[in-house]
Order: structure tokens, then C-alpha cells, then sequence
């Protein structure tokens, strides 16, 4: 039986000689492919000796660092099963990861060892390890006494080789089971749609704890032997620099506006460059314009999901399938990506015709296999024939372009991340003096959209909106504080008396203009 293991594809992709850098970080430190592949072996041959079941989930919260990438590909390389968090995630969702995942293995930052480790190990975990940004921690010191050779453990494309948490519109966030075949299959989908060459570099600027940055951004170069430029956090001014060194850059829409407003953003600057793809959240037209104006380079914007990986995005060059349409449209995500299956669902469960809004239904090879424990949610989210509802809402125009204009879960995305409502609403509600509240999302000129929360308080309390926001922030990601927060008298409500969430987003949608 052949392996189809996913770090097999990846390392069969390194370049012949591996003496060549990989990685270069912002930090001045080259990593050469050899590196890649000796140091990956070595925390394998750690997490082998360790005699873990088949498919142990290991949890990394950890800064980004190329260490952290090593620990991904050991862990595919060991046969088990990634389980990345939100550097931003506090003790209370930290908690409900762990005690939901049940993993093996925990792996943290040196300062977040005391607090973590007492989470993991109450809720039966055995090995907790560190791993600091700098090189130090007890992972390498313990790798450090591994062989640098492994055989990597024999995967089928159903085996599964990540989990990524994604939240929920009602209730706790549920892990997305992602499998070898999904992610090898778009990887490899990818690196042909996007006219990836050994040649290119691509800059990595965005966090490793999600499908962007983890996946399409390190798959992408991996998978085609690419150099990486490795930004341990995203700086505008250095990425500007560095495109005359790079050929593909990916980021969210936060990280356009942001380089836009940089004086050094040029033409010439942008010379060397082959390819900008922007993705996980709306790209604003303007931005797409402004871009092209001040770069002389078109966007190329691709969608996906946590569930399902990239799932549309438009031409590189040109698309046989349409016509041999070469046209990166501003406001449109492109065409289904080769393998991929899309459709429009309208209300009454007919196929929308070109041009009309619905829901947007997917299936193929990326799709994941379900949710982590969750049988009955999993079942709820598919339909007969066997396609993932998105809970985006979107319609597919006369040349098969994807327009997304809306989603029917109420989620906010702020900056690349997703915030939902109900969870911060679900802590608002519990707090003294709170009678109800609802959180909206609105424009934002940096993040894109931002969350807002308004409250009632109950008949005679006193409700202090600085001491609610202090109080969320003692509890939650910083990403998921509301920007702003309002004590009012009532809030607008349909005839079924559910909040009328449109309404509040009308009317505080210049809040940040
Ligand atoms: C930071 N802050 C945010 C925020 N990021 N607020 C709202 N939304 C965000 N995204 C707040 C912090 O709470 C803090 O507030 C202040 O901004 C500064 O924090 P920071 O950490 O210094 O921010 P910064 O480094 O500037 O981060 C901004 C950013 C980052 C845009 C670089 O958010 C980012 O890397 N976003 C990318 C997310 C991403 O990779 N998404 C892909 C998901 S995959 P205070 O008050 O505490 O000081 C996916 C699928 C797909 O969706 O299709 O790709
Ligand atoms: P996540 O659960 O973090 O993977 O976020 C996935 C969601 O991000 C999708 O369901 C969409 O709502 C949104 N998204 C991703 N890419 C785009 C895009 N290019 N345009 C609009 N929304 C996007």
C-alpha cells in the first residue's frame, strides 16, 4: 500500500538539493531544507517514543516560529493528529479545547507552562511541553536526543491529520476534522490553479493557528520545494521591503489597507512580484482598486473555510473550464476550484439560477470528514446528496464567478478572524445588572468589520459599559472584545420577538467611518 501520508507529499516536494534554504525568518536565520526535514525526524522519533495510540491529538498554543512548523510536520509525520489554538486563547477556552479534544499531548509557550499544564493534566493529558519563539523549551531539549532519520507512519487519505476549532452560531465551538487526502488534494490543487514554480518565494506573514497561514500559505510553498520569507508577526513596512526579494504574497484584506497606507508601496516595489491573493474575509473593491492603481498588481481573491479549505478562487491565468477567462474580478471569489462542486440552494430547495442569491453548497476531495464527537451536528450540516451547508450567502453570475454577499450564520469577521455573536453575548448575559444584549458587526477601517455590543440592563441596575468591556477582556481573546459597548433602553425586535440584528447594524454603521 503506498503511503499517502501528507508529510510524504510535502517532503517528496523538497528540492533535490537540500543544502538550499527553506526559510529565511525576520530575524536573520536561514533554515535550509535538510533543516526541515532532520528536525521534523527528530521531534517524530519523540513523539513515536513517547507510544502514543494511533491518531493522539497534540494541541500546540504556541508564538509562530519555524520550531512550530517543525512540530506540524512531526506530528503528520508521527501518524497523529494537529490540533493548532489562537495564541490570543485564554484559560477558559483553552479549557474547553482540551477537555473536548482529550489530546496527548500538549505543547505551550515557556511562560504559559504553569496555567496550561494544570489545564491539560486535570483533564488526563500525559505530556505537556514547551516551546518557546526562541528555540528553547523542553520539546527541542528532549528532540535533541532523537535520531534525525524517520519513515513516516503509513496514512490513507480518510485518516485524519488535523483538527482546527472553529465556533458556533448556538452553542460551543466544534473541532473541524480534516483528513490527509483533504488537505494534500488541495494542496495540490492549488499549486497547479495558482501557477506555483520552484522559483517562487513567498513571504509568510500571517499566524500558523489557521487554515490561512497553516494550509494555503506553508502547504502552498512546501509543496513546491518554495523558499518562504517567515514574518513572525505581520509588519507592513518589512513586507514592502521584502517584494523585491518574493514572488507571492497571501494575507487577509487587513493586510492590504494596511500596507496601502505605507508611502513605499510602489510600482517599482512591487516589480519583482508574481502573485497577491487575499482571502478569509470580504476584500473590499476599493482595496482591490487602490491596489492595482498603486502596485500595478490585480488581487487574486480565493474563499474557503475551517471544514473545507480552499474552495473557489479567481483565474491566475487563463481557466479552460470558463471560457479561458483570465479576469480577477474585484468582488467576486472566482470559480469553483478544479474538483470542487459548488451550488446556489435557494429557500425552496431548487438550484438558484444564474444571478440569484442563496445558499452556497459544496462538495469534493476537501470537504472535511465531520465534526470531532459531534455526529448529530455533522448530519445537520450535510445534505442527502452529500454537500456541506457553508452558511455563507452568495449567487454565481452569468460567467461563473462566485459573489458572497452575506452569511446566514451570524458571525463577525474582524481582521481575518471570526467572532461570534452568541458567544460573547452568552458572557454579557451572565454578568450582574445585564438583562439582554446583543452583539452586531460593523464596518471598520482597519479590521474590515469589528463586534459592538449593546445591553439592556435589568429594571434598577446600574450597568457601567467600560467595567462589561474590562470584564470580557479579563475572559476572551482580545479579537473577540467588542470595540464599543452601549447601555440602552430597548432593542428593536421582529414580530417573532427575536432581535432585529439588521436594524442595530444600520444604525451604528458609522460608528467607525
Ligand atoms: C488584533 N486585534 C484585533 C484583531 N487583531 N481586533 C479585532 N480583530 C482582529 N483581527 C486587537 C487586539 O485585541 C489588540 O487590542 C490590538 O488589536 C493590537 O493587537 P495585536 O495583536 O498587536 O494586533 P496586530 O498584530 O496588529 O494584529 C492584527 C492582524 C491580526 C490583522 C495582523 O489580527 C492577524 O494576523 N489577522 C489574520 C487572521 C488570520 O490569519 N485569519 C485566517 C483565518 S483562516 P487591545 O485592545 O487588546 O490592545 C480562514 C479561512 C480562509 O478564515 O478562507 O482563509
Ligand atoms: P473560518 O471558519 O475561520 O475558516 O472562516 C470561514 C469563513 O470566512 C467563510 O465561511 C466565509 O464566511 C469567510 N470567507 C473566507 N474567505 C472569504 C472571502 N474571500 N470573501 C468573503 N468571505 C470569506
Amino acid at each position: 500500500m503506498s503511503n499517502l501520508n501528507l508529510f510524504a507529499a510535502l517532503r517528496a516536494a523538497f528540492p533535490q538539493d537540500l543544502d538550499r534554504v527553506a526559510i529565511e525568518t525576520d530575524d536573520g536565520l536561514n533554515y535550509s531544507w535538510r533543516d526541515l526535514d532532520r528536525a521534523s525526524a527528530m521531534v517524530a522519533n519523540l513523539l513515536d517514543s513517547l507510544a502514543l495510540p494511533p491518531e493522539s491529538r497534540v494541541a500546540v498554543q504556541v508564538e509562530k516560529s519555524v520550531e512550530a512548523l517543525v512540530l506540524y510536520l512531526a506530528t503528520l509525520r508521527a501518524g497523529h493528529v494537529f490540533l493548532p489554538l489562537n495564541t490570543a486563547y485564554q484559560s477558559a477556552e483553552i479549557e474547553y479545547f482540551i477537555g473536548n479534544a482529550e489530546p496527548a499531548v500538549v505543547v505551550c509557550s515557556p511562560g504559559q507552562f504553569g496555567w496550561v499544564s494544570k489545564i491539560a493534566f486535570t483533564a488526563g493529558t500525559r505530556h505537556v511541553f514547551t516551546l518557546g519563539d526562541d528555540r528553547t523549551g523542553s520539546l527541542l531539549e528532549r528532540a535533541s536526543h532523537m535520531s534525525d532519520r524517520h519513515t513516516p507512519a503509513v496514512r490513507r487519505d480518510e485518516d485524519l491529520a488535523a483538527i482546527l476549532y472553529t465556533s458556533g452560531t448556538t452553542g460551543r465551538s466544534k473541532g473541524a476534522m480534516l483528513t490527509h487526502g483533504n488537505l494534500r488534494s488541495n494542496a495540490e490543487v492549488l499549486k497547479t490553479y495558482w501557477g506555483w514554480r520552484p522559483d517562487d518565494v513567498l513571504i509568510h506573514a500571517l499566524p500558523i493557528f489557521h487554515v490561512h497561514g497553516l494550509f494555503v500559505a506553508m502547504h502552498g510553498a512546501l509543496i513546491n520545494g518554495s523558499k518562504m520569507f517567515w514574518m513572525s508577526k505581520f509588519d507592513p513596512k518589512l513586507a514592502i521591503n521584502k517584494f523585491s526579494e518574493a514572488t507571492v504574497f497571501m494575507g487577509v484584506p487587513t493586510l492590504y489597507t494596511r500596507m496601502l497606507a505605507e508611502p513605499t508601496l510602489s510600482k517599482q516595489q512591487a516589480s519583482h512580484m508574481r502573485l497577491f491573493i487575499s482571502g478569509s474575509a470580504p476584500l473590499l473593491i476599493e482595496t482591490f482598486n487602490e491596489w492595482k492603481d498603486r502596485t500595478g498588481h490585480t488581487i487574486l481573491e480565493r474563499y474557503g473555510m475551517s471544514e473545507t479549505a480552499m474552495l473557489t478562487s479567481n483565474p491566475c491565468s487563463a481557466d479552460a473550464r470558463y471560457g479561458g477567462a483570465t479576469e480577477r474580478r474585484g468582488g467576486t471569489v472566482g470559480f469553483p476550484l478544479p474538483g470542487v462542486e459548488l451550488r446556489v440552494m435557494g429557500d425552496d430547495g431548487q438550484a438558484a439560477q444564474p444571478g440569484e442569491i442563496g445558499g452556497i453548497q459544496v462538495r469534493g476531495p476537501n470537504i472535511f470528514k465531520g465534526y470531532w464527537r459531534m455526529p448529530e451536528k455533522t448530519a445537520e450540516e450535510f445534505t442527502a446528496d452529500g454537500f456541506f451547508k457553508t452558511g455563507d450567502v452568495g449567487r454565481i453570475d452569468e460567467r461563473g464567478y462566485v459573489n458572497i454577499v452575506g452569511r446566514s450564520k451570524d458571525l463577525i469577521i474582524s481582521g481575518g478572524y471570526n467572532v461570534y455573536p452568541a458567544e460573547i453575548e452568552g458572557y454579557i448575559n451572565e454578568m450582574p445588572g445585564v438583562a439582554e444584549s446583543a452583539v452586531i458587526g460593523v464596518p471598520h477601517p482597519d479590521f474590515g468589520e469589528v463586534g459592538v455590543a449593546l445591553l439592556i440592563a435589568k429594571p434598577g441596575a446600574q450597568v457601567d459599559s467600560a467595567q462589561v468591556l474590562a470584564s470580557l477582556k479579563s475572559r476572551l481573546a482580545n479579537f473577540k472584545i467588542p470595540k464599543r459597548c452601549f447601555v440602552v433602553g430597548e432593542l428593536p425586535r421582529n414580530t417573532m420577538g427575536k432581535v432585529q440584528k439588521n436594524l442595530l447594524r444600520d444604525q451604528h454603521k458609522g460608528l467607525f467611518a
